[in-house]
């Protein structure tokens, strides 16, 4: 069992305020693989003095300076890479080469995108008689959940750093190891002390009190909308910035002229993948009534070739957490009371495993969008199936959702695919088959949050503009 009993805070490994520990589950084995420290609130203090002096002397580093450093960080994330495959892998139950070219892969790419971005802060723009400037927002707090642990990392330490931010990072209580393997990247890369501090804890500790603190100008959150909003009026006092990435409850709108087989497969594979536990997940599969019970029979093939497991061939690992099962379980549990018709999965254990959090790949038919299953965020390997009339009908419910963060279509053409993905509120659009960009911003509308990570526009979030009115 791994003892990681220690803070990094101002460049030094320091011991925490209290001798609570928080406990990682490994979801396969469902024993005890690590004990981690908790922060207290006066942890997150001296952090943030850390971070706040730091500040003085990072913001004015040149942008090739910040560039340089990010490219030592992904380059060292490179040399490291099984570990902290091994370390997401062991935390979060995916198993260990999805770990690798999902969650560690994608996010040493999307560090790296951000050291060319760091030179986006020298531009400035001259209206009239003023210089409109770019300057970091200053001392960040970061609180990140436990489905991609290291992208959400990544996704607020990246331009944060390019932007001559500092930050105090606080990962999941589930999966807060490979932040300490990233910790020491930061310290063998030469990051100076103070700009990064990695404050491991509770949300109601460490998290509120990083949302509360008047030297923080800006919180950036990945989690469920639930803390988002608790984080949101937490920080209201402070007029802090504020940016959320919540849940989702996507649609994935296949029209009548879609390759049916293609569009099911790929519904499928995108919710199946991490064990459902994606925020962008296309949920609700919305299928034309006159080709309903082709995609259906499509969808039961598709769920019941997953490999669920923990080897090499495995597709679909267990759940994250035992309450995360508990959750799914109850959702499935639901949908069947509600009258939905189980297709295929269901409650019990998938064949062939006798420990772990593990759940059945579950596809739902004649779902309607008034449904639990159909409304609300299950975060677990189930598909809603729900039949349209025509394409407005369609597009109605498609964004009859309190979510906004992603979406999907399928059409026979890309032209007409293109006009309903301009159709559809969120964030995000998946068309015929388009793959994730880490060179994009990602973030969503309505009740899935504000701000967007990644591209220049993650960066943007970091900046504050300054307009210098100068003499005419
Ligand atoms: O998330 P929480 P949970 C959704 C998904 C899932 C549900 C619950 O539907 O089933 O949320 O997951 C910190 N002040 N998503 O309970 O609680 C917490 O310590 C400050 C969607 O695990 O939101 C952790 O670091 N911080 C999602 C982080 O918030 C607080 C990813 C996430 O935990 C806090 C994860 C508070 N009051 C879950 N309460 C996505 N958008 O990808 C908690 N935290």
């Amino acid at each position: 069992m791994k003892h990681l009993d220690k803070l990094y805070i101002n460049g030094a490994w320091v011991e925490p305020g209290s001798s609570e520990k928080l406990a990682v589950v490994n979801p396969f084995t469902e024993e005890v693989v690590a004990e981690v420290a908790s922060g207290t609130a006066s942890d997150v203090d001296k952090a943030v003095a850390a971070a706040k002096e730091a500040f003085r002397s990072w913001r004015n580093t040149s942008s090739e300076e910040r560039e340089r450093l990010i490219n030592a960080i992904a380059d060292r994330m490179e040399a490291r890479a099984d570990d902290l495959t091994r370390a997401i892998s062991d935390s979060m139950g995916s198993p260990y080469h999805l770990a690798r070219d999902i969650h560690v892969m994608g996010p040493i790419y999307g560090m790296r995108s951000f050291a060319a971005r760091a030179k986006l802060m020298d531009e400035s723009e001259k209206v009239n008689n003023s210089l409109v400037v770019k300057e970091p927002v200053g001392v960040c707090g970061f609180i990140t959940p436990w489905n991609y642990p290291l992208h959400q990392f990544v996704g607020k330490v990246a331009p944060a750093l390019a932007a001559g931010c500092t930050m105090i990072q606080k990962p999941s209580e589930q999966t807060p190891l490979q932040d300490y393997i990233m910790a020491e990247i930061m310290q063998e890369a030469g990051v100076p002390a103070g700009v990064f501090n990695l404050v491991p804890g509770t949300g109601p500790v460490v998290g509120a009190a990083l949302s509360a603190h008047p030297d923080i100008s800006m919180v950036s959150f990945t989690g469920s909308t639930r803390a988002g909003i608790e984080i949101a009026k937490a920080a209201a006092p402070t007029v802090k910035r504020v940016t959320q990435e919540l849940g989702g409850k996507s649609p994935l709108l296949i029209a009548e002229s879609a390759n049916l087989e293609e569009a099911v497969k790929y519904g499928c594979d995108d919710v199946f993948i991490n064990t459902g536990q994606t925020c962008t997940a296309l949920t609700r599969m919305l299928v034309p009534e006159s080709r309903y019970e082709e995609a259906v029979a499509l969808a039961k093939a598709n769920a019941e070739a997953v490999a669920v497991g923990g080897g090499d061939d495995a597709f679909m690992g267990p759940m994250s957490s035992a309450r995360q099962k508990r959750v799914v379980l109850d959702y499935i549990q639901k949908g069947i009371d509600e009258g939905a018709r189980l297709v295929t999965g269901g409650t019990d254990m998938p064949e062939g495993q006798a420990r772990g959090f593990y759940v059945r790949p579950t596809v739902f038919a004649d779902v309607n969008n008034e449904m639990a299953i159909a409304r609300e965020e299950i975060f677990g390997p189930v598909i809603s199936m729900i039949p349209y009339r025509d394409l407005d009908e369609a597009l109605a419910i498609a964004n009859d959702t309190s979510y906004g963060l992603s979406s999907g279509v399928f059409a026979g053409t890309d032209e007409e695919a293109l006009a309903i993905a301009r159709r559809l509120d969120a964030g995000l659009c998946f068309m015929n088959g388009g793959d994730f960009n880490y060179d994009a911003p990602f973030g969503g509308m309505k009740q899935s949050g504000n701000g967007r990570e990644f591209g220049s526009q993650g960066l943007e979030e970091f900046t504050e503009v300054k307009a210098i009115q100068m003499p005419s």
